[in-house]
């Protein structure tokens, strides 16, 4: 379907006024006395409980932080604590309704939120199911801690697991619900809901919007919440998540079964604070941050400002917007009034702000306020108030004396081989399918696809069963190649979907996915909005509940605008999570040329060099099938490099062509394109092709033979192939469109002289792009290497070549100078 909504000329130009609904501020005046009706004693009293928990838990962490010692007992804890003593109402508000399948995604400041959802949950879950989960958590290993010194029944038991499982991964170790490797900012525990906070402010705004695209493309229980901080409100993230979240298409061109909008809630944690700017009067303009819901949906987002001091006008908020989100009416949009009485650190001295204005705000302190109402309300008795502190107090203590103790609570060992680090950078995985249980959703039987039956006439290889050449309209190319492989995973694995921008009717951004159109309902493939950030920050949510997401940018370039998104999230949340989570997420990108400086970049090297990314560049048919196969398969991220010059090649080595069926390449395998005896070329990309035509012109003219591989991945890479090679031709040459400064080349380079120092006749000399802009069209040859540049540099560097003299000079001189002046 090309067009939902005709656009007419008349009603675009009509004159009106467009009128917003007013936003609710504080709305809730509910007395404690009124809600006795809504609420047991139980019910209030935990409510009490739970803001006590997190109070002594913070406090504890103040002291630690500030004095080295907690009740005498003493320790350097050199990691951070942004504490939220002040904040308690709003976290217990929060979690009090929310289930197991109502995840939470936070930010730094988010230990109240962890122990207001954990103690939500242990409420809720059945003692067998609790057992279960601590269990089987990581072995049992931080339950095998806590039950030494357990008091109690098997709740009892959770809550002490739940505060020495947070307090734990705070100080770094390995029996911490991350094993220690997330840490304060990052620390998280699924089985509750309670999934990963991100020290990078607003770093939720996206990731959550995948994981709220997961429960509703898969009919998943639960709602997703955002928390995220006022003057995180700033952040590229969250603004394009609010983009992603609010299309039209979910409540107009999604089908029946999946209409309406995403399970979402913004839910703002407006402390009126940054670090310490002030996001009111200072570093935004909206005065009331519920404001900024109206402009994003024509609901306005069912944006309200709520009391987060009073902890019952919280759960009347969420209680109000879970109902909406039922209804289909989501995502909407929370601005959580509260604030924080402790520094942003605990080493900050509240310099930007009057004391008059912390005393304020402690006057209403929700936990004595709310403890007053309860008494006044007969509720308990202060003596009872007393013993819910004292019990915190005692949680809190017994669960320090445990982390504290490195015999009881070791930390991972890091040094050695097979580390846990090791470990968990990648999972390695291979499951062609992430939910077994259900058929995949399709439109069409596979073999009535307009362009499988268009492919089932073309060639699978470059020649013809005589030898001849054929016509690259008459073969099977790598765009089609990638588009068998894509395409027989989605009728596989129910849980993948595809998008980005362009990516349905337009056929992805290269005419990959045409053909898919036809195949996927809505909910699998559809177009975004140009929210790059998003895109990959939506994948890493979808993926971390569980699916597999295809996501493309148009551009190799445009990864400079999801920065974040790639390399803080998507190649980290697996290793911090203590290798719990996975991260199933291809990430398609194009290295473009023509277009000049912004548009045909090669950042391979960017992406190789972050830790915990899987990065390929197939650059023929053959290999672009079988290496998609494999990163659809596999549960670790995959940025896969395509290159816009070679969409249409057909295949030119592989004997017999692209096969018909499916077949895996494993990912960190390079592939001797071509043997030979006398230099090695090792090319990453497309540049493939152009040594190629620099070989053939080296064998004709100059007798010298030269064996050609092809790098295929960059992370992992296994060098044995390649050490072969030089062992034999003594003598390597690497190339790729990359430019040469910091790129992977220089990292092959030089590792191999490092692993076959001994068998080289000459340093690996490396012919990469220019280290220029990318310049227009007309010119670029000046910059990407060419089959002279190739030549060029085997002269110069290598081999002498007799009565050649280089097109330009490519010397130790030039080199040096080329370095001096930075180009
Ligand atoms: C992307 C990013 N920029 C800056 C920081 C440094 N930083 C940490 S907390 C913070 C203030 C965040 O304020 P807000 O979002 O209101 O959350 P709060 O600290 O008030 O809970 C800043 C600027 C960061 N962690 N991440
Ligand atoms: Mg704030």
């Amino acid at each position: 379907m090309p067009k939902n909504v005709m656009i007419d000329p008349a009603e675009a130009r009509k004159s009106s006024v467009l009128e917003f609904k007013p936003i609710p501020i504080n709305q809730y005046h509910k007395t404690l006395s009124e809600e006795l009706i809504r609420y047991s004693p139980k019910d209030l009293l935990r409510i009490q409980r739970d803001m006590q928990m997190i109070r002594s838990f913070e406090t504890m962490l103040n002291e630690v932080k500030l004095q080295g010692n907690y009740k005498g007992i003493e320790y350097n804890h050199r990691g951070p604590a942004h504490l939220s003593i002040g904040q308690e109402a709003s976290a217990v508000g929060q979690a009090y309704l929310l289930g197991v399948d109502d995840h939470i995604y936070g930010s730094h400041r988010s230990h109240g939120e962890i122990l207001a959802k954990g103690l939500s949950a242990i409420d809720k879950l059945e003692e067998k199911s609790l057992l279960a989960t601590m269990q089987s958590y990581f072995g049992g290993e931080c339950l095998r801690i806590v039950e030494k010194d357990a008091k109690g029944n098997v709740k009892d038991l959770a809550i002490d697991y739940l505060v020495f499982g947070a307090l734990a991964e705070i100080f770094g170790r390995s029996a911490g619900f991350n094993r220690g490797m997330g840490g304060s900012m990052h620390a998280f525990f699924p089985p509750f809901g309670i999934m990963p906070n991100n020290a990078i402010v607003g770093g939720s705004g996206d990731i959550s919007v995948g994981a709220a695209l997961f429960k509703k493309v898969n009919g998943k229980p639960g709602i997703v919440i955002a928390n995220i901080g006022d003057a995180s409100l700033g952040c590229g993230p969250v603004w394009e998540g609010m983009c992603l979240a609010t299309m039209d298409q979910y409540k107009s061109l999604w089908d029946e079964a999946h209409r309406g909008g995403l399970p979402l809630i913004f839910n703002f944690v407006n402390n009126f604070y940054g670090m310490g700017g002030q996001p009111v009067g200072e570093t935004m303009g909206f005065r009331i941050l519920a404001r900024v819901g109206a402009g994003m949906a024509t609901n306005q987002m069912h944006a309200e400002r709520v009391d987060g001091f009073n902890p019952l006008a919280v759960i009347d908020a969420i209680d109000r917007k879970k109902r909406i989100i039922e209804q289909g009416d989501g995502p909407v949009l929370l601005d959580t009034v509260t604030y924080r009485f402790s520094g942003h650190s605990p080493s900050d001295a509240s310099s930007y702000r009057e004391k008059s204005e912390i005393e304020a705000w402690q006057q209403i302190d929700s936990l004595r306020v709310f403890g007053e109402d309860l008494v006044k309300a007969n509720v308990c008795t202060r003596s009872d108030l007393d013993d819910l502190k004292n019990w915190a107090d005692e949680i809190c203590l017994r669960a320090f004396k445990k982390a504290v103790d490195l015999q009881i609570s070791p930390r991972a060992d890091l040094k050695k081989i097979g580390s846990l680090l090791e470990q968990t950078m990648f999972s390695n995985g291979s499951l062609p399918s992430l939910d077994t249980k259900r058929q995949p959703e399709v439109l069409l039987p596979k073999d009535q696809n307009p362009r499988v039956k268009q492919l089932s006439s073309r060639s699978r290889s470059a020649i013809d069963e005589k030898g001849q050449k054929l016509s690259k309209a008459k073969c099977i190319g790598i765009r089609d190649a990638l588009f068998e492989a894509i395409f027989d995973r989605f009728y596989t694995d129910p849980t993948l979907i595809a998008y980005g921008e362009e990516n349905r009717d337009w056929g992805g951004a290269f005419a990959v996915y045409r053909g898919l159109t036809e195949a996927l309902p809505y909910h699998r493939l559809f177009n975004s909005p140009i929210s790059e950030g998003a895109i990959i920050g939506s994948a890493v949510g979808y993926a971390l509940e569980g699916g597999r997401p295809l996501v493309e940018l148009m551009y190799c370039d445009f990864m400079g605008r999801a920065g974040d998104e790639l390399f803080n999230q998507l190649a980290k949340w697996q290793s911090m999570s203590g290798g719990l989570l996975k991260m199933p997420v291809v990430v398609r990108v194009s290295v473009g040329s023509k277009y000049g400086a912004q548009h045909s970049q090669d950042w391979t090297s960017m992406c190789s060099h972050i830790p915990g990314l899987k990065v390929v560049f197939p650059a023929t048919p053959y290999d672009a099938k079988g290496l998609m196969y494999s990163a659809l398969t596999g549960t670790d991220p995959v940025i896969f490099f395509e290159s816009q010059r070679i969409y249409d090649e057909p295949e030119h080595f592989h004997p017999g062509g692209v096969p018909t069926g499916a077949y895996e390449i494993p990912i960190g395998e390079p592939d001797v394109k071509k043997t030979g005896k006398d230099l090695t070329i090792l090319t990453i990309g497309a540049t493939l092709y152009r040594a190629v035509e620099a070989a053939k012109v080296l064998e004709e003219k100059h007798g010298i033979s030269c064996e050609l591989i092809d790098a295929r991945s960059i992370v992992p890479f296994n060098f044995e192939k390649v050490i072969a090679s030089v062992k034999k031709t003594r003598k390597i040459l690497l190339s790729s469109d990359a430019c040469e400064r910091g790129s992977a080349l220089q990292t092959f380079a030089a590792k191999i002289t490092e692993f076959a120092f001994d068998e080289l006749d000459a340093p690996p000399v490396v012919v990469g792009a220019r280290n220029w802009i990318t310049p227009a069209d007309e010119v670029e040859d000046a910059f990407f290497p060419q089959p002279s540049d190739i030549i060029d540099a085997v002269h110069t560097n290598i081999i002498p070549l007799k009565g050649y003299s280089p097109a330009r000079p490519c010397d130790t001189a030039e080199m040096l100078r080329r370095s001096r002046e930075g180009i």
